[in-house]
């Protein structure tokens, strides 16, 4: 297998673009993805501050080290969200990774700083621990990032997991969801702008980014996940893909062109209406947010006090 810009040996064949590649060009290619896809959707201006969501897995490592890659101005934020040794193998590796680059980390334990993990929301909550754990994820970052003056989110979701929320949407026709299936949310009052770089790699793209780059990335998957629709979608999506290669981009980016628009409006509608949070501010459309009614309910506690956060963490408020 030769690459096809150099001849040289490959190490990778990309069967939706018809090209295999060695490691240098490879590395370029998806450096040239990622630049697309940021200027394609005007996701991040030059001098604006990012912040990225760190999990401490292949999508959002490579993420942080191909925005520093291409000169942006990229901190990370990873949160601890007390799921056993999954939990506690992310944050390692987030850690390491920032610090063998230098790179500022910000981090959030919900144990210690929320007095609540994942699991007890679950278990308080009857409900699928993704629930209370995408709306934690989802304030916190929100709320750090306007906290601490950064322009921008971004987070590392890839094609394959883009593909599969919208295979999900389409299925029950989640229309609101339809209309807010963005590679770019716009900042509005109360939440930062929230973009997706990684939205023209698959996943296996940036498990060999993170390979050749050395990156060490927590391979195990959340042990939360299993047996989720969001597995199934994607793997359903894997065995069209294997037989018809491009079939997830084409659903993915022909959506975005031929059909988000329509459910823009509903879309719209939904976020209309939102007042601040009487305890912590966020927009909301009830009195208290759905994150403070969380905390409250699993027992737990306000931030801890700015004296009290330890070196090296953030502080909140
Ligand atoms: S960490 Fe949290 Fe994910 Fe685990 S509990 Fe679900 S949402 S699967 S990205
Ligand atoms: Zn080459
Ligand atoms: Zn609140």
């Amino acid at each position: 297998m030769k690459c096809t810009v150099c001849k040289g040996p490959a190490v990778i064949d990309l069967r939706r673009h018809n090209a295999n590649f060695c490691p240098d060009h490879f590395l370029r290619f998806c450096r040239d993805q990622v630049t697309k896809a940021i200027t394609d959707h005007a996701m991040i201006a030059p001098g604006e501050r990012v912040l990225v969501a760190v999990s401490g897995g292949k999508d959002s490592l490579a993420l942080w080290d191909l925005l520093v890659e291409l000169g942006y101005d990229a901190e990370g934020m990873t949160i601890g969200l007390g799921i056993g040794d999954y939990s506690a193998a992310s944050t390692d590796a987030a850690v390491a990774f920032a610090g063998e680059r230098g790179l500022k980390l910000c981090r959030i334990d919900l144990r210690e700083d929320y007095g609540y993990d994942i699991p007890t929301a679950a278990t308080v909550t009857r409900r699928v621990p993704c629930s209370s754990c995408g709306m934690s994820k989802r304030h916190l970052i929100d709320a750090a990032a306007l906290d601490g003056g950064y322009d921008v989110v971004a987070t590392g979701h890839n094609l394959d997991d883009e593909a599969a929320v919208l295979l999900g949407n389409v299925l029950h026709w989640q229309t609101e969801y339809l209309g807010r299936q963005q590679p770019v949310l716009e900042a509005r009052p109360g939440f930062p702008r929230k973009v997706k770089p990684l939205v023209r790699l698959s996943e296996r793209e940036t498990a060999a980014y993170c390979v050749l780059r050395g990156i060490d990335y927590i391979v195990e998957e959340c042990p939360m996940a299993a047996g989720n629709r969001h597995l199934r979608y994607k793997e359903a999506l894997n065995s069209i893909e294997a037989g018809s290669p491009g079939t997830k981009h084409a659903f993915y980016f022909e959506f975005l062109s031929k059909a988000a628009g329509h459910f823009r409006p509903e879309a719209t509608e939904a976020q209309e209406g939102l007042a601040p949070c009487a305890r912590c501010g966020a927009p909301t459309t009830g009195e208290v947010c759905a994150f403070c009614r969380l905390v409250e309910r699993v027992g737990g506690h306000e931030p801890v006090p700015v004296d009290l956060v330890r070196p090296g963490r953030r502080r909140r408020r």
